[in-house]
């Protein structure tokens, strides 16, 4: 056994420059491992709490300072002694410390940082990899490399507005090994980022490293991020199919119950929401779309998920919010047929891993994600390989704290006994498109 004998937080900056926690466990033999925490643009209303010190004089109300000092001493005080190995053990104490449901007194930042750098120091103890020792929490017999999707193209919250629609990202389908997908969406990134610069386009970068055009609506983007899987020689549909996440809840207006576009200055409802996501389904090789539809309705989900679920995969991010009794509802309801999975949605390492295995046993696909604030941290690489996940999402192949994530995969893909996903098939329908 070995002991936990320190928990110490510090505040740290992440990529937007905004101050995040930082957690680093100190063992009784010495040994030393730390993890920082990711946070969002387009949160959604059911995540777990961030707790922020809301001071407006330092960092704009930002700092996470009191959620530091929760580490410093609640936290420190509760795990020291306990076994590190103890992953479950762990982060129920955390839970019962904390007492609220969201993770509100003592900070979801404080806890999921803690819960993380459990893991990490578990796996420093036990000579493991970090994936292997996930691998063992999950109690998956086979980890192996995600496919990734990249942005490509960004607007929404990640890009001032600049496009309604948040992310239009590539999905290497092609791809038989991690390093060649990387390697074939960096095609289509470059190609993107020429043809941009050819029609006078902005190319500076958005948040997670894409780049934001500014078309006016979502089929121009579509047009756009095809002609660059063309331009780089790549097919649509069968080398470079497409995903998208619409970030819907950011469009949704409670208090008109509409959707705003505002490029165009359209107002649309929840059907005539479906029936434009079903028109792209329709005219692009699209094989995946994330919140197509606001986080609470769940009515629009389920006729968006009876329309377009046999078609293409439905990945619920704000709708699910890494949250088993949300996720639980959606099956319940049959609503989406994948979740994307966020630690810091979730809160604790155990609860995180909990949501990837009833989704994998409903037969919903998870995605493993980033936020679009990230610090340098590549916890989620080995956590997309440990749970099998089958898919990531990074960010586009740009900006350090993105590509600590992709370079980690690289280093993992040396360990040649783990094998590759395809991108699942949906029933029988294979998901790269044409
Ligand atoms: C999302 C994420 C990552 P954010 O919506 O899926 O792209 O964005 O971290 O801002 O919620
Ligand atoms: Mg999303």
């Amino acid at each position: 056994m070995s002991a936990i004998e320190q928990v110490h937080g510090r505040q740290i900056f992440d990529s937007r420059g905004r101050p995040t926690v930082e957690v680093e466990i100190v063992l009784d033999t010495g040994a030393q491992a730390r993890a920082s925490v990711p946070s969002g643009a387009s949160t959604g209303t059911h995540e777990a709490y961030e707790l922020r010190d809301g001071d407006q004089s330092v960092f704009d109300g930002l700092g996470v300072t009191a959620a530091v000092e929760h580490v410093n001493s609640e936290i420190t005080a509760a795990l020291r002694g306990m076994d590190v190995a103890n992953q479950q053990a762990i982060d129920e104490r955390l839970r019962e410390l904390d007492g609220t449901p969201a993770l509100s007194r003592l900070g979801a930042n404080a806890i999921l940082g803690t819960s993380l750098a459990v893991c990490r120091a578990s796996a420093v103890a036990g000579g493991l990899p970090l994936y292997r020792r996930i691998a063992q929490l999950a109690g998956v017999d086979e980890p192996a490399l995600p496919m990734p999707m990249v942005n490509i193209l960004s607007g929404g919250l990640h890009a001032g507005r600049g496009m309604d629609v948040q992310d239009f990202l590539a999905v290497p389908v092609a791809a038989t090994s991690a390093l060649e997908a990387i390697q074939l969406t960096s095609r289509v990134r470059a190609s993107a980022a020429r043809l941009c610069a050819e029609r006078g386009l902005p190319t500076l970068l958005a948040d997670e490293g894409g780049l934001s055009p500014a078309c006016r609506t979502g089929e121009e983007a579509l047009e756009l991020i095809t002609m660059s899987i063309e331009a780089a020689g790549l097919q649509p549909g069968t080398d470079i199919a497409i995903a998208i996440d619409v970030a819907a809840s950011s469009l949704y207006d409670g208090s008109a119950a509409d959707y705003h576009l505002r490029r165009q200055e359209r107002h649309l409802n929840t059907a005539e929401m479906i029936d434009m996501v079903s028109s792209w389904v329709d005219n692009f090789a699209i094989v995946s779309i994330e919140d197509p539809l606001d986080e609470d309705d769940w009515a629009g989900w389920e006729t968006l998920t009876t329309r377009l679920g046999q078609r293409v995969r439905l990945i619920g991010d704000d709708l699910f919010t890494t949250n088993s009794s949300r996720l639980a509802q959606g099956i319940a309801r049959g609503v989406a047929n994948g979740v994307l999975v966020k630690v810091n949605q979730n809160g604790t390492l155990t609860g995180t891993l909990g949501v990837v295995a009833e989704a994998r046993a409903a037969g919903y696909a998870p995605v493993v994600s980033a936020r679009s604030g990230e610090t340098e941290d590549d916890f989620l690489a080995d956590l997309a390989v440990g749970t099998a996940a089958g898919q990531i999402k990074i960010g586009s192949v740009r900006n350090s704290e993105r590509l600590a994530k992709y370079n980690q995969l690289v280093r993992i893909a040396e360990d040649t006994t783990l094998g590759f996903r395809q991108l699942p098939s949906l029933g029988s329908t294979p998901l790269a498109v044409r």
